[in-house]
């Protein structure tokens, strides 16, 4: 079936000024992946078992060149905004529970509910929650059930807050306003609570209005931890990993070990693929539901990783160079598909590796949900990528450039590097233990082992039985600068080995104005409140009986200064 979406029937001016045409407009339906790299999926890594995702993109269009943000919370932001990371002031270091997305912002969600879609959100949202009004309910969402900060236990749901020695819970239910607090989701693993609630929502809907689901797992982000039955499904789990080892455990917890898709390595890669396969589960169930509710046909499912894949940890970016945290590939192009049963026949099965970013999928959407104009006040950094989807060829790309980070643009085919590529956060690793002294993965083992200092500036490799993977990242990042800029070609060189910056200066320094026009745009990191240290954990303790809720509170001695752009 075709989406009649050019066939509008009536022009309704909804009252702050979106315009918004009436047709059949599809459900959406996105689901955001954690840390999930370009090759951790089973179309990419065949040893992962992911069936159902694998038959929805095997089926629908798979993204090879769609990015993201090196990290979690700025990629969500530039999701949901429309705008780069460094023009919505969520980059950097954001990552606690002491930033937010501006309100200065409009969130898709909230556009998608004023032409007319029922909106919800389920799992992780982690663009703020110091007060209430940077809850997803109060963005757009018409309900919101998940956790509200960056990570924690898949079974307790539960974090930790080291200026206060404290643990917290964290589960938010927009129905209760509060804390989801109810026996049944302790233990409960995440990937069964969200796919649960999503369902749920489905189930619940009122197909009289087209729906917009939002459902961002927490799988397969670290702590890593999954149902033993998940790691039972791969046959050579028992001598990876044995599984008498972890039977005290809820769950199969399991840190470090060295990443790729090799079976001699270690238990990391084992339970990362486990949990991508709960994942899957959760998706099949979710189609299931929407077909059981006969809106199958109609739906665009939009999957996507929100960074690339720490690969010291077990994760595996389909052999692009680096992984989270870095702005090389592998930590910016995130595994991705599109499915709809009505994408053009022809197109089904295909690979579409055109420049798109997280921030194209928001006017995409609301041009799928008819809407036709946007107030001036809203600026996007994003296109309606649509034409570009399901008329490749024939519809150029609309966007020119890609803003990865500061310092750092995509034109086309080429990438122009003009910082350290190890991303901008400098609170992260490697400056942190246990990379520090590059420490490094090396060998077969996964163990940490000492580079010998000579090291420090080549590119050690991990080799993991027959298959090789870059961990460099950590060790050769610095090599690209402003006066010594790295350009790669990454279509033909995706590992970006071969840097083109001294044998093409005409297209280094026509790329770099480009960028430095785009750089005189960034805007300061909106974090208004400097420390979490005696509200937030007043707050928790106190105020919400032990779960994360909102907690700034004005007459506390923390150090903020409100609504400022630092
Ligand atoms: C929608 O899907 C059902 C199966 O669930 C199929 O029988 C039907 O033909 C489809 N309708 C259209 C219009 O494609
Ligand atoms: C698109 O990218 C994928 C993944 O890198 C690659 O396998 C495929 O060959 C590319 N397709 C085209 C048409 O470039
Ligand atoms: C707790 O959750 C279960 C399962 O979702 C539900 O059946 C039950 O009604 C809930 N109890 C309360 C008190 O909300
Ligand atoms: C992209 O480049 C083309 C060709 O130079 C130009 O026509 C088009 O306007 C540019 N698009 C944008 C959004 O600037
Ligand atoms: C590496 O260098 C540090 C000082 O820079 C020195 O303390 C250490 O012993 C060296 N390690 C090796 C293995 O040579
Ligand atoms: C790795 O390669 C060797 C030699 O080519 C082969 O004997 C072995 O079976 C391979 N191992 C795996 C896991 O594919
Ligand atoms: C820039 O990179 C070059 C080559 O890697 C290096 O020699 C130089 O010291 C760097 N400059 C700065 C300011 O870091
Ligand atoms: C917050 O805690 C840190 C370390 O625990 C301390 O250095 C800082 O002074 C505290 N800030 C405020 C405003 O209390
Ligand atoms: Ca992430």
């Amino acid at each position: 079936m075709m989406v009649l979406h050019r066939l509008y029937i009536l022009t309704i001016e909804v009252c702050i000024g979106i315009g918004v045409v009436e047709g059949t407009r599809p459900n959406i339906i996105f689901l955001l992946g954690d840390d999930i790299g370009f090759g951790d999926i089973g179309y990419v890594d065949g040893n992962i078992l992911s069936p159902n995702m694998d038959t929805l993109a095997l089926s629908g269009i798979r993204l090879g060149r769609q990015y993201s943000y090196a990290w979690c919370a700025p990629s969500r932001s530039a999701l949901l905004s429309g705008r780069y990371p460094v023009y919505n002031g969520v980059y950097g270091g954001a990552s606690g529970p002491n930033f937010a997305l501006s309100e200065d912002f409009e969130l898709l969600p909230a556009m998608m509910k004023q032409a007319g879609y029922a909106t919800h959100a389920v799992g992780k949202w982690h663009l703020g929650m110091y007060e209430e009004r940077f809850l997803p309910e109060r963005r757009g969402f018409d309900s919101f059930f998940g956790f509200l900060n960056g990570g924690e236990d898949h079974f307790l749901h539960s974090g930790s807050v080291l200026s206060c020695h404290a643990t917290y819970t964290d589960l938010w239910d927009s129905e209760k306003g509060g804390p989801a607090a109810n026996e049944s989701y302790f233990p409960l693993y995440s990937t069964y609570l969200y796919g649960d609630k999503a369902v749920k929502v489905i189930q619940n809907h009122d197909p009289v209005k087209p729906l917009f689901l939002y459902v961002a797992f927490q799988s397969a982000h670290s702590p890593f931890q999954v149902p033993h039955e998940y790691v039972a499904r791969y046959p050579d789990s028992e001598e990876r990993c044995p599984w008498s080892s972890y039977k005290d455990r809820a769950g199969f917890p399991c840190t470090g070990p060295a990443g790729s898709p090799g079976k001699a390595c270690f238990c990391g890669r084992l339970v990362i693929s486990a949990m991508v396969t709960a994942l899957d589960d959760a998706v099949g169930r979710i189609k299931q539901a929407l077909q059981d509710k006969q809106m199958w046909n109609n739906t665009l499912v939009v999957f996507s990783g929100d960074n690339g894949g720490p690969q010291e940890e077990g994760h595996w970016n389909g052999g692009l160079r680096g992984g989270k945290w870095t702005n090389f590939e592998g930590g910016i192009r995130p595994a991705a598909f599109v499915h709809a049963e009505f994408l053009p026949p022809h197109l089904q099965g295909t690979w579409n590796n055109a420049t798109l970013h997280l921030v194209d999928w928001m006017p995409t959407f609301l041009h799928l949900a008819g809407v036709t104009s946007l107030p001036d006040s809203i600026m996007l950094d994003g296109y309606d990528q649509w034409p570009t989807l399901v008329s490749p060829g024939a519809q150029a790309n609309p966007r020119n450039y890609t803003l990865v980070t500061k310092g750092i643009l995509i034109a086309e085919q080429y990438k122009l590097i003009t910082v350290p590529p190890m991303g901008d956060v400098g609170a992260f690793p490697p400056k942190t233990v246990p990379w520090q002294g590059w420490e490094c993965l090396l060998g077969t083992d996964g163990g940490w082992t000492q580079l010998p200092n000579s090291s420090k500036n080549e590119c050690p490799t991990v080799h993991c039985e027959n298959v090789t993977t870059d961990v460099d990242h950590w060790l050769c990042s610095g090599a690209c600068n402003v006066t010594h800029p790295c350009l790669f070609d990454v279509v033909v060189d995706p590992q970006e080995r071969n840097n083109l910056a001294a044998s093409n200066p005409y297209i280094v320094n026509e790329l770099y104005a480009v960028l430095q026009a785009y750089d005189d745009q960034i805007i300061p990191k909106y974090q208004p409140v400097k420390s979490v240290n005696n509200s937030m954990c007043l707050a928790f303790q106190n105020q919400w009986g032990g779960y994360l809720g909102p907690w700034y509170n004005n007459s506390a001695s923390d150090m903020f200064s409100k609504d400022v752009y630092v």
